[in-house]
């Protein structure tokens, strides 16, 4: 007997990546519903490429009761309606947007970085899935930090537009498209325009001149990897349509050289090193996207402090950044808990894992 599991907002960017890793990877579900809101109610989504159709079905009027786990992507307002109604009923829910993520009976999980945590989801029944620039660096420094006990972390991200929905994407298409036909570049979901331009502004603005876009990555470094770690980002918005990159420097207590470090890189779990000095060894968002790693690049000593690295890292926001990674969460999830997707699948996915760490 395998999980009923629910995806809600399967129309949107994340949304349909969820229900493709779930089919991509073979997840033990004896049945899947996909919600959404009235407006797609009735719509046909496929399930991978299984050529099994699906049928959206409108979130306001679904019942939960006798379903096991929910993966949510639909947005903090919408979370805050649904999010408790579907946790009471008994299916836990695995949510995507910040809502839950600091709450102290929520835990925040990055299955190679902190799996224990997931042991705290009975309090609210309710995990929750980090913001995409953070998953993938905390992926990147796990490992560094365990050989080494990282410090402190300066980051300055180059975040593609998926991250702001279709509708980033959209604006990025368009504005490309007008400005070669001389046509007008409003900025509309964006602050200033994006296309041929890069904007140093993503989420509201804090207090301290900060946004919240580099708040997320700071707290939920912490709650994730190590309170002791001090992070300062700055978050700037590229003219790309899906994958994140991030440049790191990277402070540690003790001395970690830079081969030491990418030979831990090379064996880490959720992480492709591609790092040769020659032009085109490194990773960018083109070989990332539609891929499940963290690639990792650029690794070399910083010189300025006493033990330090930078290093480049690159992952797809819209798999690892989001719906990956509530998938491998739902996997763990059901491996140390619920204890319910038939046996084959359980072998098959402790396979890759043990593959992974290999
Ligand atoms: C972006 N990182 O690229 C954001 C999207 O807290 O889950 C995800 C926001 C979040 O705009």
């Amino acid at each position: 007997m395998g999980y009923r599991v629910v995806v809600a907002g399967a129309t949107g960017n994340v949304g349909r990546e969820m229900v493709n890793i779930l089919a991509e990877r073979g997840f033990p579900a004896d049945e899947v519903a996909v919600l959404a809101s009235s407006r797609s109610q009735g719509d046909q989504i496929e399930y991978g490429d299984t050529g099994k159709l699906l049928k959206v079905q409108n979130i306001e009027h679904f019942d939960p009761a006798g379903w096991d786990m929910a993966l949510f992507a639909i947005g903090s307002e919408a979370t805050k309606v649904y999010a408790p109604k579907f946790a009471a009923a008994g299916c836990t829910v695995i949510d995507n947007s910040s809502l839950y993520r600091m709450d102290p009976d929520v835990p925040l999980v990055v299955p190679e970085v902190n799996p224990d945590a997931i042991d705290g989801y009975k309090a609210r029944n309710i995990i929750a899935n980090p913001n995409c620039s953070t998953a993938q660096m905390v992926v990147a420094l796990k490992p560094l930090h365990d050989a080494a006990t990282i410090t402190r972390v300066v980051v300055a991200t180059y975040q593609s537009v998926s991250g702001a929905g279709k509708v980033g994407m959209d604006e990025l298409f368009e504005q490309s498209r007008n400005i070669f036909v001389g046509d007008s570049a409003e900025p509309k979901k964006f602050t200033k325009q994006i296309a041929f331009n890069v904007i140093p502004h993503i989420d509201s603005f804090l207090d301290d001149g900060s946004t919240k876009e580099e708040w997320k990555m700071v707290v939920e470094t912490k709650k994730i990897l190590d309170p002791k770690i001090k992070v300062t980002a700055t978050c700037v918005r590229v003219p790309v349509f899906v994958g994140h990159s991030e440049a790191l420097n990277v402070e540690f207590a003790n001395e970690l050289s830079a081969e030491d470090a990418k030979r831990i890189l090379r064996e880490a779990p959720g992480i492709m090193l591609i790092d040769k000095h020659e032009d085109g060894g490194y990773a960018t968002p083109i070989e990332a996207a539609g891929d499940d790693a963290t690639y990792v690049s650029r690794v070399r000593e910083d010189p300025t402090v006493e033990n330090g690295l930078a290093l480049w890292c690159v992952s797809d926001n819209l798999r690892k950044g989001a719906a990956l990674n509530a998938v491998q969460i739902a996997e763990l999830l059901g491996r140390r808990h619920l204890k319910k997707g038939n046996e084959a699948a359980l072998i098959a996915d402790e396979a890759r894992e043990t593959a992974n760490e290999d």
